[in-house]
């Protein structure tokens, strides 16, 4: 086997997701519940307001967990449950009090996101990740956190995919709080390097000197003209990579979006905030993307389902497009290509050498259905994870330092802008019951796990 002795097997999930009990025990809102709650920006008209009610849920969901066999559980804190308005809210902090306990005796080890794209309504209010100020209020947010949970988490994470919170909730507008302004996309880019090395400080402050600190980011794993591939990559990879790993901006990118701003929101001293020492470099990887020079003429295609025509997320990039991939496509439309996995783990590894990987989230959306028999026949998700933990395992022996795999996602769940039209779990969720059913693959990890993949 090429995994290294102490790998971790891990399910991951995320707050708004799968929590449900939106207006219970204090919690206040957060921009995912104002944006699925405006007409039009969710599938359906659907809300996270029940979502899989793990709330109310929390034990099953931790036995599931047990029953896999999986090592960690990588969830995510809803700052506006824990901090709504600002004070700290006891019943909120219990709850995530709880679930670690629960899961320390059932010795998973707890690793905890802080920021999976929910800001707190008041927050944005008061103008959201373009504003400075909301790098600070992370900071304190993450340092009352800790000081609960600081005991006994394994690994703190600061941040989720920050690309999708700046470039798609602030440039293309598909996420919350759905604005489409290209400059508040970059000031928000900036204000989560900050928020995450600000954050990483506080935490390490007063949470376990034993404990790992990471971040995740979705890189892209762009493929196609060379100039495209140059310009998507600044934008969207080393916008974040760079400064949290220790260079600073890409001199390219500050070139390239140097029509729409000067970057003066960035100040002295922030890239030593940003560059604060990392343990793990969370990644999550689902398919490759590729990219080409566009026409300027037909509708201009975007990634990852955006809409044509909407406005793009890769700012400064305005003559860049998105080629269609051959297929096969999960349910998301994305391509199937495990060896985009194993390409950008052995970049990642040749680039930014000494920073320890962790595959944050990987795994595949598919039309699942529970058979007349009660079970899940999804073989495409098992083909899916199969192929990307074997990429994973050829990386490990090219000399990658990967150190854990999660599973994306633990249950079915509300997938943002498509609400619960896309089913990622390993369990099946009825979103009318709230019954738990186990995927075939579910019981392919759990084997898996037991076994050691080989
Ligand atoms: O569901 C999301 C998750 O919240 C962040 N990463 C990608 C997943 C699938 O789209």
């Amino acid at each position: 086997m090429g995994f290294p002795e102490g790998f971790l097997w891990g399910a991951a999930t995320a707050a708004y997701q799968i929590e449900g009990a939106a207006q219970e025990d204090g919690r206040a809102a957060s921009i995912w519940d104002t944006f699925s709650h405006t007409p039009g920006k969710v599938l359906n008209g659907d809300t996270g307001d029940v979502a899989t009610d793990h709330y109310h849920r929390r034990q099953q969901d931790v036995a599931t967990m047990s029953e896999l066999g999986i090592g960690a559980y990588r969830f995510s804190i809803s700052w506006s449950r824990v901090l709504p308005e600002g004070t700290a809210n006891q019943k909120g902090m219990d709850f995530y009090s709880r679930l670690v306990d629960e899961l320390l005796e059932h010795g998973i080890a707890p690793v905890a996101t802080l920021y999976h794209w929910d800001l707190p309504q008041v927050l944005e209010d008061a103008g959201g990740w373009p504003e400075r100020d909301t790098a600070r209020r992370f900071a304190d947010y993450a340092e009352r956190i800790g000081r609960v949970l600081g005991d006994r988490v394994h690994t703190w994470t600061t941040l989720n995919e920050p690309w999708c919170s700046a470039f798609l909730g602030y440039g293309s507008g598909v996420h919350a709080p759905g604005r489409t302004d290209p400059v508040a996309a970059l000031r928000a880019a900036h204000h989560l390097n900050l928020a995450h090395g600000l954050a990483v400080r506080a935490l390490r402050g007063v949470v376990s000197p034993s404990a790992q600190h990471s971040v995740t980011l979705n890189l892209h794993h762009l493929r196609g003209e060379a100039e495209a591939v140059r310009r998507v990559d600044a934008v969207s990879n080393r916008v974040f990579l760079d400064p949290m790993l220790g260079s600073g901006y890409p001199a390219d990118l500050l070139d390239d979006t140097a029509h729409l701003t000067d970057w003066s929101f960035l100040h002295d001293g922030d890239a030593e905030i940003a560059a604060a020492p990392l343990d793990i470099l969370g990644v999550n990887y689902y398919s490759p993307t590729l990219v080409r020079e566009w026409d300027g003429v037909s509708p201009r295609a975007h990634a990852d389902g955006h809409r044509p025509g909407a406005a793009t997320p890769f700012v400064g990039c305005d003559d860049v497009e998105f080629a269609e991939q051959p297929g096969p496509h999960t349910a998301m439309g994305w391509p199937i290509d495990a060896t985009g996995m194993e390409e950008l783990l052995l970049r990642l590894h040749r680039e930014y050498p000494h920073t320890p990987l962790m595959i944050t989230e990987n795994g595949a959306a598919f039309d699942d259905v529970v058979d007349d028999d009660g079970r899940v026949r999804d073989d495409r998700r098992v083909a899916y994870l199969r192929d990307h933990i074997a990429a994973v395992e050829r990386a490990c022996q090219a000399g990658a330092d990967v150190r854990g795999y999660f599973a994306w996602s633990l249950l079915d769940n509300f997938e943002w802008a498509y609400g619960y039209s896309k089913r990622f779990g390993l369990v099946h969720v009825d979103y009318t019951t709230g019954e738990r059913t186990w995927k075939d693959s579910a019981s392919w990890y759990r084997d898996t796990i037991a076994r050691g993949p080989s």
